[in-house]
């Protein structure tokens, strides 16, 4: 494709698009594909059960578009689990999957490891501390899949207000977006810097795609994949939709300072494999977070280190899975 003007105008859609959804079902039907959607969950008992319960009565019960609902948890303690089994989301725990590797932490170690049980031609993974839920969430992201079959992977992106002491501020989420993210695929991969939301937690893929690449642990997993879709399927696999406005869990500004610093360990070893830049020292893999308690300053030192998976296919258990 000649530029990523050129993209954007073709690659780009609204959740309206896509609003039919018995002609959805339809489409599956005809090309026979099942659908699964994936919640990743750590402590999100506020908000789970009614993305859950949205998705279940709507997209299963209502319009049979999705055809297995779970949630991959990493032992959360504050009755997610328990919220989960009553809306009727299958429950897995991401240390309990593919046993033959060293378990990690992390997001991106949950979603990889969900592969290993969900059994649809399409996976869909949709954060699990969304405020604002409606079905766009899910259909919005599955319907690219559904009518084209040259997109290999769509991400959701929307405004992200940002709540601060209750109140919401339009434009103000997605610091590390705007800050570390975006700029970085600006200097190197460019032709990604159409991507409004690269960090977006929700978006579908097909399965042989999301089981051909790496996908690395922690936060890291969003900008992985994408670069890594990109690397193999090109551009014009990949798509965005618009679903309008998320509203979800702000963190501390010391925690995205922690989260960029994961991403950008994921970026750096991409860079590096891909030939873009050659490392002279090796990234360290511990963060030192500024406290300040009483007027006084302090160091933390915060391990933050980010693994990468090697694609789903190469693994034993994974080839072995439902038998
Ligand atoms: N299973 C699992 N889910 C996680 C983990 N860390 C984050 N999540 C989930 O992943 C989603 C995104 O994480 P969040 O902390 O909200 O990141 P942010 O939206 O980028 O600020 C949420 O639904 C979290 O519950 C983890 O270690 N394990
Ligand atoms: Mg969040």
């Amino acid at each position: 494709m000649a530029n990523i003007d050129d993209w954007f105008a073709k690659r780009t859609y609204r959740h309206h698009d896509f609003a039919d959804i018995e002609r959805l079902v339809e489409l599956k039907r005809e090309r026979g594909l099942t659908v699964s959607v994936c919640l990743p969950t750590l402590n999100t008992a506020d908000t789970v059960g009614p993305i859950l319960r949205t998705f279940r009565t709507e997209l299963v019960e209502r319009f049979p578009l999705i055809d297995q609902l779970a949630v991959i948890d990493s032992h959360s303690t504050d009755g997610t689990i328990e919220i989960c089994e009553a809306e009727g989301g299958q429950v897995f725990f991401d240390d309990e999957l593919a046993p033959e590797v060293e378990p990690a932490t992390g997001k991106g170690e949950a979603l990889w490891k969900s592969l290993f049980v969900l059994e649809g031609d399409i996976i869909c993974w949709v954060d699990s501390d969304i405020e604002n839920i409606h079905p766009r969430f899910a259909y919005g992201l599955i319907g690219p899949l559904l009518t084209d079959p040259d997109i290999a992977y769509v991400k959701a992106f929307y405004e992200r207000p940002i709540k601060s002491e209750g109140v919401l501020h339009p434009g103000g989420g997605g610091r590390v977006t705007e800050l570390t993210v975006r700029p970085i695929l600006n200097l190197f991969y460019p032709d990604l810097a159409g991507f409004i939301q690269p960090l977006s937690g929700e978006y579908a893929g097909r399965r042989e795609v999301l089981q051909s690449v790496p996908f690395f642990t922690g936060y890291g997993v969003e900008t992985g994949l994408l670069l890594d879709i990109y690397g193999r399927y090109g551009l014009d696999s990949l798509a965005q939709v618009d679903l309008e406005v998320r509203i979800h869990h702000n963190q501390p500004l010391p925690s995205l300072s922690k989260m960029s610093f994961g991403i950008m360990q994921a970026v750096f070893s991409r860079l590096e494999s891909d030939g873009k830049l050659a490392l002279n020292a090796e990234p360290r893999t511990v963060y030192n977070t500024i406290e300040r308690t009483d007027g006084d300053y302090a160091i933390r030192q915060v391990p933050v280190s980010v693994v990468e998976r090697p694609p789903a296919l190469t693994m034993s258990s994974y080839e072995k899975r439902g038998e």
